[in-house]
Formats: structure tokens, sequence, C-alpha cells
């Protein structure tokens, strides 16, 4: 129950009325909700909404995470993963290589997640034989691979379209995009932080694009570098618009920024109360996004699990082995355990359920219970 005379006191009343009416919020009522300093009063919004959706349900996933290669065309200045062809620190597996990261991991694997850098070698006929490869060597796990802007990038080199590529790929297996790639939309920021990527307008079209096809996707935001909150908002509108149109974002993922071994260095980490406030801000603005993700590799393990009472619904998955955040300094395990997964959220006071990609509950034998 909310006590309304409190949220009047805070200037959160017509934002109380709307949550509570299930009404859109503005983009003011976000730079409001950014504004406030009672993080209860917050969370309590963002629990709300959260609760309605959810319940005490939050959800995981047995997953892995596969990094094809670190070697990327462009430069983003907030990434230590990407290096040049010839750095020390530059990486590419073979397909046999790839193939056994897969095939190690037991029984009960429901999501094989592959992402890299923007390669400047490799073919499409490489990637589309890799999932035909993957699906049949785990036909049950679902394939979460590349994000728009490496469909993009794959366009451009093969002298096709990105309708192509995506009904390519999803010929040889593919099940749905992760997020990655979209950073902030912001125009100001791109410039300035990745002027090679493909622009905000671009991953949105590329996403609307896999949506039509049938291809759900997810979508990021990495905060925490040099946007503004206003752009942070800007950023969820701009998602928020397009679920309208398409109905395909499965799950909603802020990401904050890890600053150590890249460009931006200097820039402090995010603090504990500005990365749960942008996850109930995050829930409170995507009205039409059924899932908010704790990604605890960025977040830590126990922010993630604090976040649960903050909008977030899932806390992803066992990951097993992860680059992108490590290489910029994440402090975090490689990946968890099943086991351990239960326990965090069992022990925050939620209703531990395993799901696969697309939010589907999984019903485990006994003895496919990976640990
Ligand atoms: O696209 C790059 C971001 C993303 C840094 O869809 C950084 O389920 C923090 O997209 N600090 C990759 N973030 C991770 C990602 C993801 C992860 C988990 C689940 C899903 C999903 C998607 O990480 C990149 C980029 O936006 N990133 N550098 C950094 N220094
Ligand atoms: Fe390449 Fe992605 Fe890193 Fe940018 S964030 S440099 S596109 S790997």
């Amino acid at each position: 129950m909310f006590e309304t005379a409190y949220y009047e006191k805070l200037g959160l009343r017509d934002i109380l009325e709307k949550v509570q009416a299930g009404r859109r919020l503005s983009l003011e009522d976000g730079r409001k909700l950014f504004e406030c300093r009672d993080m209860n009063a917050l969370g309590s919004l963002a629990h709300h909404v959260r609760t309605g959706l959810h319940g005490d349900a939050a959800y995981f996933v047995v997953n892995r995470h596969v990094n094809y290669s670190n070697v990327c065309v462009n430069g983003c200045r907030f990434c230590a993963f990407s290096k040049k062809k010839g750095d020390p620190l530059a990486f590419e597996l073979s397909e046999a290589e790839i193939l056994e990261k897969v095939a190690a991991q037991g029984s009960g694997l429901t999501e094989v997640h592959i992402v890299g850098g923007c390669h400047p070698d490799l073919d499409l006929s490489f990637f589309e034989n890799l999932l035909k490869k993957i699906r049949n060597l785990r036909p049950d796990a679902f394939i979460k691979a590349f994000t728009a802007v490496e469909i993009a990038h794959f366009a451009k080199k093969e002298g096709i379209s990105t309708q192509e590529v995506l009904e390519r790929l999803k010929a040889a297996g593919l099940g749905m995009l992760p997020g990655g790639g979209a950073e902030v939309f912001s125009p100001r920021i791109r410039k300035m932080l990745c002027p090679e990527k493909l622009d905000g307008r671009g991953w949105l079209d590329v996403a609307a694009q896999a949506h039509r096809l049938g291809i759900k996707t997810n979508a990021t935001m990495l905060y925490g570098h040099m946007e503004t909150r206003e752009e942070r908002l800007e950023h969820m509108v701009a998602l928020r618009e397009l679920q309208d149109e398409t109905g395909g974002l499965v799950c909603f993922i802020p990401l904050p920024f890890q600053p150590a071994n890249t460009q931006l260095g200097h820039i402090p980490p995010t603090t504990g109360v500005e990365d749960l406030k942008t996850m109930a801000v995050s829930r409170l603005m995507l009205d039409n996004v059924a899932h908010i993700k704790a990604y605890w590799v960025m977040l830590s393990v126990k922010l993630a699990q604090a976040s649960l009472y903050y909008g977030a619904d899932d806390f992803d998955g066992t990951v097993v082995e992860e680059k992108i955040g490590h290489m910029a300094g994440a402090q975090t395990e490689q990946g968890l355990t099943r086991k351990e997964i239960l326990r965090l959220i069992a022990d925050a006071g939620f209703r531990p359920v395993e799901r696969d990609s697309l939010f589907r509950e999984v019903a485990r034998r006994a003895e496919d219970r990976c640990a």
C-alpha cells in the first residue's frame, strides 16, 4: 500500500497515480524519478510494477557465453574487449574450438549466447555453418547470437541487405538477437565514443527488421560514462516506441560502464545507488517491455540481488565464461552455478523460475539439473 501523502511530499503524487493506474510515464516523469533521493519510495514504485507483472518470480537461464573473436574494425572508447588484428591480446576461435566449448557444457544447457567484435575477415558462411553445427550438436539449446551491430557489419562486408543476413542466419538456426550494441542512442554520445559503429537509428532499424522476421531481440543501455540522465531517458523512450510498433523486445538490460583498460579509464565506476535508480527508472519507463534484467556480471552479484527489489525480474544466467566486462575490470565471477543462482534468488525472497531465452518456463527432470 502506498501512502499518497508521502509521495505528495516528495513531489511524486502524479507519478504514483499514473503507476497505480498503469498509465504511461513521460520523459519529465523520468527526470523527476532520477532526481528523487528517496530510494525506498522509488524502489516501491518499480517493485509495484514488477510484482504486478511477475509476482514473486525471479527468472534465470542455464546459459553459456561464447565470444568467437575480439578482433573488431571499430574502436569504441568504452570497450576493453576489442583488439586489432596482430595485437597480443587479440583472439579468434576456430569453429572446432567454439563447438568444443558448446559441447563441454553438461546436459541442461538452454541457451548459447554468441557474440564477437566486427571481424574484418570472417564470412557470413562461417557463421551459417557454425549455427547449423551448434543446432545439430545441441538441439535443445536456443541460439541467441549477434548484436544488431554485428548483423549490420555482416551485411556491409557481404554487400547484401541486413534483411538477407537475418533471413540466412535464421534459416541456419539463429533464435534471437542479444541486446548489445545499443549503448545510448544519443548521436552526441555516439559521435564521441563510437563514431564508427552502427548509429542509434541503424540499431533500431535492424531490431525492427528482425522483429518483423519473427526474430525477437533484447536491448541494452550502456550508462555511467559521458551520457546525461536525459540521454538515458531518451534511449528508453526510443525503445518504448520501437516496442509499440513491433512488440519484439523481450528484455531490457541496463549495463553499468566498467572503465578499466578502456580509453575512459579516468571515469569513476557507477555507484550502487545510481545503478538501482537506473534499474527502477527503466522498469517504470519501459511499461511495454515485460522483462528487466539485472546482469550480475556487470552489476555485481550482490547488487543484482538487490535489483530484484528495484524493478528487475531476471537474473540472467550461469554465463560460464565472460570477457567483455572482465576485460574492462569487472570483479565478478566468470560464471555462477545453477545452484548458486537458486540460492541467491531464494535468499532475496523470490521464487526462482528457470526460463529459456524467450522466458518460457523450463521444467527439469532431476537428472537434467546441472549443478
Ligand atoms: O554491446 C562494452 C557493452 C555489451 C563495456 O541480450 C560494456 O541477454 C560495460 O550486450 N562496460 C555486451 N559494458 C553485453 C550484452 C549482453 C550481456 C548479457 C546479456 C545480454 C542479453 C546482452 O556490453 C556490448 C556493450 O554495450 N560493453 N564495453 C564496458 N566497458
Ligand atoms: Fe567492437 Fe563492440 Fe567493442 Fe565497439 S563495443 S569496439 S563494436 S567489440
